[in-house]
Formats: C-alpha cells, structure tokens, sequence
C-alpha cells in the first residue's frame, strides 16, 4: 500500500502530507481545543434560521480565511493574467467594471461542513453544519477574460491565487487552487465584485473574487491577486495536500471538487439558550429547509419523524446552483422526537444516514437529526 501510494505521491507533495500532523493534529474523540474554537470564532457559519432566505441576508452568510483578510487599496490594485495565453493582461478593477457581467445566484457551502459531527474528529476549522449561504455574484465572466487574452493549446489548468498569505501544514503560501481549463471555461464561473448588489465585503474577497457554481468554496479564491494559465497540473498546497479525501496522512487521496447533496431544515419552536434543544406546542407546524447540489439537480427531500420518512413538498430553484425550497406539514403530538431530512439529486445520490469518514474530514453530507420537545 504505501509503495503503491509514493507512486502516485510527489515527493514534495509527500514530504508535506507528513509535515501536516504535527502542525494540525491526528484525529481526536476527545473535548474541542482552544485552537478549533480560535478559528470557529473567526470563521462563522450561517445561523439555519437563515435558511428560510432564498438570498442570505448580508453578514448571515458563512466565512472562511484561511489566514488573515488582506486590506486592499482598489485604487492601486491590478489583476493580472498571464501563463499560457496569447497576451498577458494586467486589468484595474476600473477596466474590470467595463466590462461585460453576468449576476447569479450561487450556494456556496464548506467542503468542511460537518466536519466536527464527524468520530474521531479531525482537527480543522470545527464546521457543525451551518457552513453554507447563497449570494447573488456579480462580475465578469472568467471565459470573457481568458478569450482576451487567448489560451494555448496545450493549458490544462488556470491558477488562481489570492492576496492572503500564511503557513499551513508547516508549508509558507499564498492561498491558491486551480480549475481544470473545461470549467474554467464555463460561461457561469464568475470574477465578482459585487455580493448581492453590494461592494464585495473585505471578508468576502474585496475587490474581487472567483465563483465556481456547484463546486466546493475552496475553489471560490477570494482576494484574487493573479490568474496564470498553465501547461502541468498545479500542485501547490491547497491543491495536492488540502482538499482531499484520504484514509489517514499518507493516502494520496482523491481531489475534492462538486459539492455533494446535501439538505438542512429550519429547527421548528425555540431553543433553550444552552443546549439549543427546540421546544414547540403540540399542533401543526410546517417544516422547511433548503437543499443542494453540486453533482446534479435536487430530484426529492424526505423528512424523516422519528425514521419514519416521507416526501416533502420541493420548489424550483432561482438558478441552477441555487438551493431549492422544500416543506412538509407535521402534526406534532407531544413528546421527544426527532426531526431529520435527506436530499436525492439527479446523480441518483442520497445523503449517507450515517458518517462517510475521512481523514480531512471533508464532504461529510449525512443527515442532520434535530431534537424536539412537544409540549
Ligand atoms: N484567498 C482565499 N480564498 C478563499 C479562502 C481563503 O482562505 N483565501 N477560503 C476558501 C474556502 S475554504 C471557502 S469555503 C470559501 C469561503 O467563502 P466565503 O468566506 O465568502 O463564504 O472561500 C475560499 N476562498
Ligand atoms: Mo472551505
């Protein structure tokens, strides 16, 4: 296995992987430590009262930086494109604003979401299930950008790297990922530098960012500085040692790209303070929540009452990368239960009732389960 695995493994990809332990930490069943609070209280996720938005409300949506949110003067900002095009372009966000753009309804969510319901749990950002919004991204079109400037013949991927800069996993970068050319060129990846109508937040990528409808965020780079086409597969941090589902630290693993279905509901009554247990009167209540894919269309959600499961009702979404809607009428007789629901797409995908796990603890899209008292 591991001969077979240092096949597939760069050296250097390697020799990071194993530098990746000491820095973040082996999987542990044991309490939260003060460095995953330390970043769950820097990256805040999106309050599920919020599902009930189509768009999510201004400062509700999720936030990852990986480092720090670099301040930048727009003034004297450029992006610039270069690699293996035709012409290099170096553009001011003034020029950017001329031209051409697109808006679009996109749900973003965290491959980490979930991470921290996950046993053992690996230590990273401490995702419960909330890291996901939808926005409205307006901006020019990247295929728009990469026909200026010409890509050549033999490109194969286009990196994007932003203006952040920190250590992880022992290695020194700027945060960067790639995007194979096929969906670099997809008329609806999106160079944004507006968030539902506004000046793109600093926390949000100011004053421009990349948006990869359907896929995972961490291919959503933000504070983007430079977009370089090139010839080899990209392997920087990011890229072949983060974002990959692997067994244990020495698995090369496998990238992770689309986001998987996934559903979440509106907790139903009011929480207790503490515990955030939902209490209700007993009666009918609807039910409703949202649900998403980046592998294919939402096809059915099904609530589940205590694993007794049926269909809800599902509406359409406002864009194809947009959640849908969905409700269901329960009559609640008094009692405990417990409320869950469960996403289908076209893929024929059903979220997993229980953990699929992983060493990053990425992707994990099982059910959500709410306890309730009915009084
Ligand atoms: N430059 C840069 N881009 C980034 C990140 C980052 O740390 N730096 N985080 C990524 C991750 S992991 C996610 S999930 C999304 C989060 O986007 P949001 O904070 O706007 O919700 O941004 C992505 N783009
Ligand atoms: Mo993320």
């Amino acid at each position: 296995m591991t001969k077979q695995m240092s096949k597939r493994t760069p050296a250097v990809q390697r020799r990071q992987t194993q530098q990746l332990a000491p820095h973040s930490g082996e999987p542990t069943n044991g309490p939260l430590t003060a460095e995953e609070l330390q970043l769950a209280v820097r990256n805040h996720s999106m309050p599920l009262e919020a599902l009930r938005k189509d768009i999510t409300p201004p400062g509700l949506h999720y936030l990852v930086d990986h480092f720090d949110i670099p301040f930048i003067d727009a003034e004297h900002w450029h992006l610039r494109i270069g690699g293996a095009v035709q012409r290099s372009l170096e553009l001011s966000l003034r020029a950017l604003l001329r031209d051409p753009s697109i808006s679009i309804p996109v749900t973003l969510e965290c491959a980490g979401n979930g991470r921290s319901l996950l046993r053992p749990r690996p230590l990273s950002q401490p995702w419960i299930l909330e890291g996901v919004g939808t926005s409205t991204w307006t901006g020019v079109p990247l295929a728009y950008l990469l026909s200026q400037s010409g890509v050549d013949e033999d490109a194969v991927e286009v990196v994007f790297t932003g203006a952040d800069a920190g250590i992880q996993g022992g290695v020194r970068q700027q945060y960067a990922r790639s995007l194979p050319i096929a969906e670099a060129l997809r008329p609806d990846v999106v160079l944004a530098y507006r968030m539902n109508g506004a000046e793109l937040p600093p926390q949000h990528g100011y004053p421009l960012r990349l948006v990869v409808p359907g896929w995972y965020g961490m291919a959503s780079v933000k504070w983007l500085s430079s977009i370089k086409v090139v010839t080899k597969p990209f392997d920087g941090f990011q890229q072949a040692v983060a974002y990959r589902y692997q067994q244990d630290a020495d698995d090369a693993g496998t990238p992770v790209t689309w986001m998987k279905v996934r559903s979440l509901m509106v907790p139903p009554g009011v929480p207790d303070f503490f515990t955030r247990r939902r209490f209700l009167p007993a009666g009918p209540v609807m039910l409703t929540g949202r649900a998403w894919s980046g592998e294919g269309a939402v096809q059915r959600v099904d609530v589940g009452i205590d694993g007794k499961w049926a269909p809800a009702h599902l509406e359409h979404p406002a864009a194809p990368f947009a959640w849908c809607a969905w409700s269901m009428p329960w009559v609640a007789d008094p009692g405990d239960h417990e409320l869950s629901c469960r996403a289908t797409d076209a893929s024929g995908a059903a979220q997993p009732l229980e953990q699929v796990w992983n060493y990053q603890g990425m992707g994990n899209n099982a059910v959500q389960r709410i306890k309730v008292t009915v009084e």
